[in-house]
């Protein structure tokens, strides 16, 4: 047999060398690796699986030796990556081997942070955990726990909402959610009933059509290249080396904006004052489709000026149906109900306001061009720090089609996040690239094994009667339902205050809630006030400290998930398990069922009898799981993993254009969009039903809004553009995604911080001349809230005003008083204060106020040379089977 090369004091030593992190009671972590005996003689196995370092979904083939994985490559089968792989999904092996992993479930033993713990069962964190939430639940109602997750990589982020509503918690919320992506599933759910355009979140799939008609791209707010390298990125280098021209739209010279025909670098935060005139060119050059508008749009229809609701058939007539709109006839020059989809008889006017009856009445067409008219090229240029001129430029390469607007996050990430996504469907509508050949908006077929690529479903229905409008932050922000989250910003007051109630029990699910939460110093105080917190994570982070209780979750490469990539599901199956980690998916499993048992065993007072025992609130395999949901394909988990990847639909059968033109077999008529008037709702009067009743999404009853939602598109300066605040703080700061980490993921991989050790400033160098600052030069940036370190990196790809820098954290300090997350992290600056969005509660991450000066030098302790990282190089670990293999 042979013996470990690690002994406990090679991994003390290790273990203080990395300065670091916590987990640990070091007795007995680690034991003796795979027989090297063993080793010699097993052959190579090729595994396929799909990679999870980042939102996308690569495919993967992992090559296995004596259960260890030795070597990751890409999958061609993968029809988005065609077997690329990213510098984060090759770093998988150093995630799942890091020496740091959490391997057990561990109990605080020590004060909060000071990094004490007691190995305990996994029965035991569960049981423990399940006290707490129903003596909470006895004591101050179920409201009082609070679940959180993150957006990035999450495979279990629906199924977490549906545990708290199983519990009857209201309260949920993850760092993205309002701030990404939120808006856009909104806005395009609302106004179009179909999927949005990001890339970075494995939409706008024309572009993966080999055979695609598109001649251009619009990428506004988005850099695939960094977000979606192996897959959007490399799509995209592909479409251009056809011929394919592309649009900009990003603050930073980015590989993106670097290689677009137009490159436009918007001011940060004032997107939908570009967005406004854009809309404004297109109507006034008559650049729009006109025939799409008039048939496939709500602008025809009339609007009464007054009450900003459109007219209804039953309002001309009594007899009228109040599902039917009213166009203004110019034949009889008169308002006359149109059915749907159309009435030849009719001559519907596009443009004008009319009086009638003494209301007056304009079309959805003249509400939006009064709403755009100040938003004249000048205006836009002046207010974005643009030439007009090649904001012409850009808007005529997109209005040469089929083209489409790719939306990022950058937008979803000031109060103005919800009107950009509106912009972006209108304008999409406008020049009539929505389910076209070569247009972005599409609705494809899904097998629907994967809801919204989670394993679990929300079951909204699950929350018992009455929670809902306790949701902390949802009555205000009502888009927060179509997620049923609530607004991060009105839980941390709720646990800073215990108004309107307290947040005793915290249970968090994702990696550092220190670096990804906005305005991150201000959970500190408020976390003092909750009784149990628990980190679930495949590694310790800054978050840890707060925690009473570390739970060890899996790598990727030890999960079980399905994968739906266009017309095909794949299999990311588990190909190696070390120590007692598990898939968080079990784990909600797990604590849902041990809560269910406790509430039928101690139920003192009337406890709903259905508590947790709603539709398939637990489940007691992984497999039984996956079962259920491959049934919608006539498959099993291991009839898929005989048949991985599997074709659901032949390419061309999936790959569907114009599916609201197809028949709706009751009606006879064309489907249309899935919207109220089948229409796309360019004049979004469903956002004033939105905030007065919740719907569509709310289940039960809500409180109306104080004030309507504005059905169209408004701009709101930036929230920190004040003179008085200019006045010190003279700089724009904004962010974007680095192409080695994920969010707060990775910092501790030795290979990808030795690519980037310490996060960049990126300024221009005569502002960095202003201000003293050279090349590599350690600077402080400094806004109302905070300050913080940053590496300068002089490029002329910044305007003079504007700088970037990105999220980052440090493992190798996270056992200092900093935590590893206050040196250098942007989220000290950002702000989660008002003004938010008034749909889902946005609050700003980018274009804030800050103001730079040299610094001495780097934080204290922070790691930068290649030689540091060694410590985190893959060790030995155990071979603990997979209960799921
Ligand atoms: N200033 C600023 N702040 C931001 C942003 C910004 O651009 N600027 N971006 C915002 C956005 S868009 C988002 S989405 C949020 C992201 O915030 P979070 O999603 O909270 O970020 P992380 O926790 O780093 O990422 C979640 C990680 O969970 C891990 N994970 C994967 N599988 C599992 C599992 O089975 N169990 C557990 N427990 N973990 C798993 C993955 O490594 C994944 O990356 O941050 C937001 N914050
Ligand atoms: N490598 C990597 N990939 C990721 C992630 C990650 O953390 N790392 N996170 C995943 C997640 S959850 C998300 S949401 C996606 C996001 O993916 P993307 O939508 O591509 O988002 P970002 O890269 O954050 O921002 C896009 C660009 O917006 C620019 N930008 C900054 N401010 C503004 C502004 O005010 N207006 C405009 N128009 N542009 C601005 C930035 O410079 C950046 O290049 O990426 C996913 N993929
Ligand atoms: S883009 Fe990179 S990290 Fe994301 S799934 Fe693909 S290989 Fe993994
Ligand atoms: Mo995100």
């Amino acid at each position: 047999m042979a013996k470990c090369t690690l002994n406990r004091r090679t991994f003390l030593k290790v273990s203080v060398a990395a300065g670091a992190a916590a987990a640990l009671d070091a007795d007995g972590l680690f034991v003796p690796a795979a027989e090297a005996a063993e080793g010699a003689a097993e052959e190579t196995k090729i595994v396929k699986t799909c990679c999870r370092g980042c939102i996308q979904n690569c495919g993967v083939l992992a090559h296995v030796r004596n259960g260890r994985v030795v070597k990751l490559e890409g999958n061609p089968e993968y029809p988005m990556s065609h077997g690329a792989l990213c510098a984060k999904g090759l770093s998988g092996i150093t995630a799942l081997y890091h020496p740091n992993r959490n391997k057990y479930p561990l109990i605080r033993v020590g004060k909060r942070g000071e990094n004490k713990w007691k190995r305990i069962s996994w029965k035991e964190a569960i049981d423990t955990i399940a006290k707490k939430m129903m003596e909470v639940r006895e004591k101050y109602g179920a409201e009082s726990v609070l679940v959180t997750t993150g957006g990035g990589g999450n495979p279990a982020f629906r199924g977490i909402a549906r545990f708290c509503n199983a519990f009857g918690t209201p309260n949920f919320y993850e760092p993205g959610c309002a701030q990404c992506y939120l808006p856009r599933t909104l806005a395009f759910d609302m106004m179009y009933g179909g999927p949005d355009t990001s890339i970075a979140d494995e939409k706008s799939r024309e572009i993966y059509n080999p055979n695609t008609k598109m001649k251009s791209i619009v990428l506004w707010g988005t850099d695939s290249s960094y977000s979606s390298p192996a897959t959007g990125g490399l799509a995209l280098v592909e479409l251009r080396a056809k011929g394919v021209k592309t649009v900009s739209i990003d603050p930073r010279f980015v590989p993106e904006a670097a290689r677009a025909d137009v490159w436009l670098p918007v001011r940060p935060g004032t997107d939908v004052a570009l967005m406004l005139a854009w809309m404004r060119f297109i109507m006034t050059e008559k650049l729009y489709d006109e025939d799409f508008v008039m048939h496939w749009t709500n602008l025809p229809y009339l609007v009464d000026a007054a009450t900003k609701m459109l007219v209804r058939a039953d309002e001309l007539d009594p007899k009228g149906d109040e599902k039917t709109y009213v166009v203004w006839d110019r034949k009889t020059k008169s308002p006359k109900a149109i059915r749907y989809p159309w009435d030849d008889a009719l001559d519907p006017a596009l443009a004008g306001t009319f009086e009638w009856n003494g209301r007056t009445l304009k079309t959805g067409w003249t509400m939006l061009a009064e709403r755009v008219e100040p938003w004249t090229l000048e205006a836009a240029g002046k207010e974005c720090d643009l030439d007009p001129k090649r904001i012409e430029e850009a808007i005529r390469i997109y209005a040469d089609g089929p083209s489409g607007i790719a939306l990022g996050v950058a937008t979803d990430q000031t109060p103005n996040s919800v009107q950009a996504a509106m912009g972006c469907v209108i304008l999409n509508a406008l020049t009539g690239n929505v389910e076209r050949p070569g247009s972005l908006m599409q609705r494809n077929p899904t097998s629907n094994v994967v809801p919204a690529g989670s394993l679990a479903t929300r079951c909204s229905y699950l929350l018992p009667k009455g929670q809902l409008a306790k949701r902390l932050g949802s009555n205000e922000h009502k888009g927060l339902i179509q997620w049923d989250a609530a607004q991060p910003t009105a839980v941390l007051e709720a646990m800073l205050t215990g108004k309107p109630y307290p947040i005793k029990v915290w249970l968090e699910r994702s990696g550092n809630k220190m670096a990804v939460n906005g305005q991150a110093q201000s959970w500190v105080e408020a976390m003092k006030n909750v009784d149990l917190i628990v980190h679930m994570y495949m590694y310790p982070t800054s978050f840890s400290n707060y925690a009473d209780i570390l739970l060890p979750a899996t790598e990727w490469l030890e999960t079980n998930m399905l994968v739906e990539s266009l017309n095909m599901i794949f299999a990311r199956q588990a190909v190696a398990h070390v120590w007692e980690t598990e898939d968080e998916t079990l784990f909600w499993s797990k604590l849902a069922k041990r809560c269910a048992e406790l509430g039928n065993e101690n139920c003192k007072r009337a406890c709903d009898p259905a508590f947790m025992k709603g539709d398939l609130a637990y489940w007691d395999s992984m497999e039984e799981l996956l079962d259920q949901r491959l049934k919608t394909v006539n498959l099993t988990w291991k009839g898929l993993l005989e048949h991985n990847p599997y074709e659901y639909l032949p390419y061309e059968k999936w790959n569907t254009y114009g599916v609201y033109l197809e028949k709706d077999p009751k009606t006879g008529l064309p489907k249309g969009f899935r919207t109220p008037s089948k229409k796309l709702e360019l004049y979004g009067e469903v956002f004033i039903t939105l905030g007065r009743t919740g719907k569509p999404y709310a289940l039960d009853e809500v409180p109306p809004v104080k004030k309507d939602y504005d059905p169209l598109p408004y701009y709101l300066k930036p929230s920190e553009a004040a003179p008085e605040i200019v006045k010190d703080f003279p700089l724009v700061l904004t962010n974007g995604r680095i192409p080695v980490y994920h969010h707060g993921t990775l910092r501790n991989s030795p290979f990808l911080r030795e690519i980037y050790p310490v996060p960049e400033l990126w300024i221009n160098p005569a502002t960095a001349a202003k201000y003293g600052l050279a090349q590599g030069d350690w600077a402080w940036i400094e806004s109302l809230r905070g300050k913080i370190r940053g590496k300068c990196r002089l490029t002329e790809g910044m305007a003079p005003d504007v700088v970037y820098m990105e999220r980052f954290w440090t493992p190798e300090t996270v056992n200092t008083p900093t935590g590893g997350w206050q040196e250098m992290n942007v989220n000290v600056l950002t702000k989660n204060t008002a003004p938010f969005n008034d749909m889902v509660g946005t609050y700003t991450l980018r274009g804030i106020a800050v103001r730079v000066s040299k610094a001495p030098g780097k934080p204290e302790g922070v790691w930068e040379k290649p030689e540091d990282f060694k410590a985190w190089l893959p060790q030995p670990t155990d071979r603990t089977p997979n209960p799921q293999l």
